[in-house]
């Protein structure tokens, strides 16, 4: 798979692209990701990329010709998004449908916004990554290239199967446990020593979703619980929550 991603911090990437499983897949040629300086396609003495708005007003906007210009040298991978706050929401689905194609390409603006021309005449679409306001693009850009890469196949080892992934589908995680069983009086459930494989899964499918139920509700709408997962919610009651504990309603301490 084939990303191209336009900056005007290449810098920013080095590392985190370098790094960790995507930079293995570079360099397994799984993941073939370019970096391109919109500097380079400036003309001017001081190299500028921005300029002030037309109509007046604060801040800074980015100017259209560096990335134009750009875009048409390198004949980037597409589609070819713009991140941005007003774009469509990147989540699991949009991730899937980015790495089921050949490639993608991401513009990361800076300053307070892009020339609307890019988007409207260069870009395929505008994609967000949440409902705030970062600095820039790059770390938006990050998010996605981590996302959708390792959904690409081979990037991810067996650690990861699909078919685990599917089991999960739509919901929160189950909670994770590791050794010590315990660990300074603070048991693991039970269950998990217990050996028993259908009890184990019958467990995390009843945590996965009180635990969704109970932090994001809304990813429930418009679903049935099937009679299994009723028999396993029913097979396992919520525990009571720890002293001092959050009681798993919350999702900021
Ligand atoms: C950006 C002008 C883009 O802030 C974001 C962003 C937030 N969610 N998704 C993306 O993008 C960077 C900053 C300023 C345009």
């Amino acid at each position: 798979m084939r990303i191209d991603l336009f900056t005007i911090f290449p810098d920013y990437f080095q590392g985190a692209l370098d790094a960790s499983l995507i930079g293995r897949a570079r360099r397994g040629g799984l993941l073939d990701i370019r970096v391109h300086d919109l500097r380079h396609w400036t003309t001017d003495r001081h190299r500028s990329v921005d300029d002030e708005p037309l109509g007046g007003g604060p801040g800074m906007v980015m100017a259209p010709g560096p990335v134009f210009a750009a875009v048409a040298d390198v004949g980037p991978a597409r589609p070819l998004l713009l991140l941005s706050p007003a774009g469509r929401p990147f989540d699991q689905a949009a991730a899937r449908e980015l790495a089921g194609g050949a490639g993608l390409s991401l513009i990361c603006g800076r300053y307070e916004g892009v020339d609307q021309r890019v988007a409207d005449e260069l870009c395929d679409g505008e994609l967000s990554v949440g409902d705030y306001v970062l600095a820039g693009g790059e770390a938006a850009a990050l998010v996605v290239v981590e996302a959708v890469g390792r959904l690409v196949p081979g990037v991810v080892g067996n650690e990861t199967s699909p078919v685990d992934e599917s089991f999960t589908e739509g919901l929160l995680e189950y909670p994770q446990y590791t050794r010590p069983a315990d660990f300074s009086g603070l048991r693991a459930p039970e269950v998990l020593l217990s050996g028993d494989h259908a009890r184990v899964a019958r467990w995390r499918r009843a945590q996965a979703l009180h635990r969704t139920r109970a932090r994001r509700p809304e990813l429930l709408a418009g679903r049935e619980l099937t009679l299994e997962d009723a028999a396993a919610i029913e097979e396992f009651g919520v525990d009571d929550p720890p002293p001092g504990g959050t009681g798993g309603d919350a999702r900021l301490a």
